[in-house]
């Protein structure tokens, strides 16, 4: 066993101050998808290799579009630079991103499809995303990014099932709803699969570097009050505590997308250090929601980032004083879409700096 969660001190990085209970003013701050299409400099990595499943699979490349970000706007956390789709690639359940269409997977219906995913392999297939980790880590050090925090990620089960499901996106889900309820076993089964997985995979991240660990559960929002306790809180519960078993030093931050009133149960259930709001969500109701043993991440609208002059500036300064003094992590309510002007996320670091 390792020791218990240290302490805060000032001396920590400051995402990681909050994560451990320090209220931490100005509050760090990154952005969803930070690493992307609105930076020339990602662009011109994306052209010289256009299957982007090769491009989570290659760890200088990879590695070097997670610190572009970091080297323009000094960010309190660098988010690993791969797709929550990985896992699924990595159960031999195949992925391709197509041009302008976003993953195209197929559709998982049967015990069949189940039976042929292989949770052995996902190590090994995932290797290099482990290299681009520890390559980070190496990165930020030696650029003298010193309080800059490393996160690593999954999809939480849920919304990697949706993927898997579906076959591809969806705007509601429908699909995979009916079949939650038409098949609870089979659903079932692919859930423990997908636990097991993401525990494996996310251990792995942490073993090669990464100090925060983040779920992302976009579509948690389209289920039930009672299927999102069985297919998102469950799920969440069940890994936290097996990486609190196996990394107790590792904090975890939720991102139940579009859970609504569900935040509260989630935040308060699943053991995570801190939960995303989405753009939806008002700050400080949400935070009561969530209670004070848990800070909050969030929330700005991806369109305010567009946006951006007084527009952005008002919706900015909305969410600092609903939560000044607070355990914040300043974020986007969703990650930044490719129109962004990187000006605007300039200004915005600025104006968090000086809150
Ligand atoms: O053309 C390109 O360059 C690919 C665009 C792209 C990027 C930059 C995709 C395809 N994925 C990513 C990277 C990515 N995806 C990161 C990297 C780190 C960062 O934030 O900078 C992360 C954390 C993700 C997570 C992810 N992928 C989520 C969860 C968060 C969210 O946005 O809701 C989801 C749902 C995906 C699936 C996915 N990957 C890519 C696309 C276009 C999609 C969405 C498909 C859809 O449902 O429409």
């Amino acid at each position: 066993m390792n020791a218990a969660p240290r302490p805060p001190t000032s001396a920590m990085k400051p995402l990681l101050s909050v994560l451990a209970g320090e209220k931490v003013w100005p509050p760090p701050v990154w952005l969803m998808r930070q690493a992307g299409r609105y930076l020339p400099e990602y662009r011109a990595v994306r052209a010289e290799v256009p299957d982007f499943v090769a491009l989570c699979l290659d760890p200088v490349r990879a590695a070097e579009v997670t610190l572009q970000p970091i080297r323009r706007f000094g960010f309190d956390a660098a988010i690993l630079f791969s797709d929550i789709l990985m896992l699924p690639w990595a159960l031999g359940h195949g992925l391709a991103f197509k041009e302008g269409e976003g993953p195209v997977l197929p559709k998982l219906r049967d015990a069949a499809a189940l039976d042929r995913l292989d949770p052995t392999q996902v190590r090994s297939r995932l290797a290099p995303v482990m290299e681009t980790v520890t390559r980070i880590r190496q990165g930020l050090a030696g650029e003298g990014f010193d309080r800059t925090t490393l996160i690593g990620f999954a999809g939480a089960p849920f919304t990697v099932a949706c993927y898997m499901i579906e076959g591809g996106g969806s705007k509601d889900f429908a699909a995979t709803r009916a079949l939650a309820y038409a098949d609870p076993a089979l659903f079932d089964r692919l859930m423990d699969v997908l636990v097991e997985a993401t525990v494996d995979y996310l251990s792995a991240q942490v073993e090669a570097g990464a100090e925060v660990l983040m779920l992302f559960d976009s579509w948690a929002g389209v289920l039930s009050p009672t299927l999102f306790r069985r297919h998102v809180i469950v799920p969440a519960q069940k890994i936290v505590a097996r990486l609190a078993a196996l990394h107790p030093e590792t904090p975890v931050i939720g991102f139940p997308r579009l859970a609504g009133l569900m935040v509260g149960a989630y935040a308060q259930e699943t053991g995570i250090a801190a939960v995303g709001l989405d753009t939806g969500m008002d700050p400080l109701a949400a935070a009561r929601l969530v209670g004070p043993g848990i800070a909050v991440q969030g929330n700005l609208d991806p369109m305010a980032l567009v946006a951006g002059g007084t527009a952005l500036r008002g919706e900015a300064e909305a969410i600092l004083t609903a939560l000044r003094g607070q355990r914040l992590i300043f974020n986007l309510g969703h990650g930044i879409v490719p129109q962004t002007p990187p000006e605007h996320v300039g200004a915005l670091v600025e104006q968090i700096r000086a809150a």
